[in-house]
């Protein structure tokens, strides 16, 4: 099967390419796209660069012209509920973009008419993560991940995402993939681990933990990919 694996920014997919060992690569709209086999599986592999945009650019290019089935995204977040500590794994049961505001309108936030406020991610590969964490003896939480195009660095920004939308962590990326691929129709999976709290510590906590909470994540990543069905 062809399976797309995207982070947003080079550290979230640095280790995947380290664990694949051998790719080729090529250049399209911006990206680098590596590709090689691993687990019985084609990957196409590439970070997006940083917000919505970019990521809605890789995930649709990756079903276009590189014909992935399915997109698992791996990377890190803000976590935003209380049980998430730095380094914890949480998968998207659904997500949401917090910056969406056209309540002018009538209209919740997030919402889009014609679209939904959540968006939620596939459940069979939600079930296979469930059971790899359980195999690797590892917490894997899951909850509401609230997507925008803003590092979140304050603890009132943070609460007001958690009181409108019920979200356990925040990013910048996972909604707009899964708008892709809902469009596409194509099955797609997020996953964070957690970098910091979104609150005044956040851009330093970021930087102390990008690189070890990406590595947490892409390694889970790897596992699930080695277990998908062909
Ligand atoms: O991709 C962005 C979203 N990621 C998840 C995340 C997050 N999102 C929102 N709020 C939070 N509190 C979050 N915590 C984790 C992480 C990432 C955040 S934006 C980081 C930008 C860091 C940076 N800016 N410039 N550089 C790095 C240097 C640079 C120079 C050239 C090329 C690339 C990078």
């Amino acid at each position: 099967m062809k399976l797309a694996l995207i982070g947003a920014m080079r550290e979230e997919i640095d280790p995947i390419l380290e664990a694949v060992n051998e790719y080729t690569t090529s250049e399209y709209a911006g990206n680098t796209f590596y590709e090689c086999q691993y687990g019985g599986h084609e990957l196409v592999i590439a970070y997006s660069k940083i917000g919505k945009v970019f990521s809605a650019i890789t995930a649709s290019v990756m079903i276009e012209r590189y014909k992935a089935q399915k997109i698992l995204f791996s990377g890190v977040a803000g976590g935003i509920s209380k049980d998430l500590k730095i380094g914890d794994l949480v998968m998207a049961s659904a997500l949401c973009q917090h910056d969406v505001d056209i309540t002018a309108f009538g209209h919740p936030y997030g919402f889009i008419p014609e679209g939904s406020v959540m968006i939620e991610a596939d459940s069979d590969l939600r079930s296979l993560a469930a059971e790899v964490a359980v195999d690797m003896g590892i917490e894997l939480y899951e909850g509401i991940i609230a997507t925008g195009d803003q590092f979140v660095a304050s603890a009132e920004r943070k609460e007001w995402i958690e009181k409108t939308f019920n979200a356990d962590a925040l990013e910048m990326e996972g909604a707009s993939v899964a708008c892709v691929c809902q469009n596409f129709n194509v099955p797609f999976f997020v996953l964070r681990a957690i970098s910091d709290a979104a609150d005044g510590e956040a851009g330093m906590d970021f930087d102390t933990f990008l690189k070890s909470s990406a590595s947490v994540s892409a390694k889970f990543i790897l596992e699930m990919v080695a277990r998908i069905g062909h």
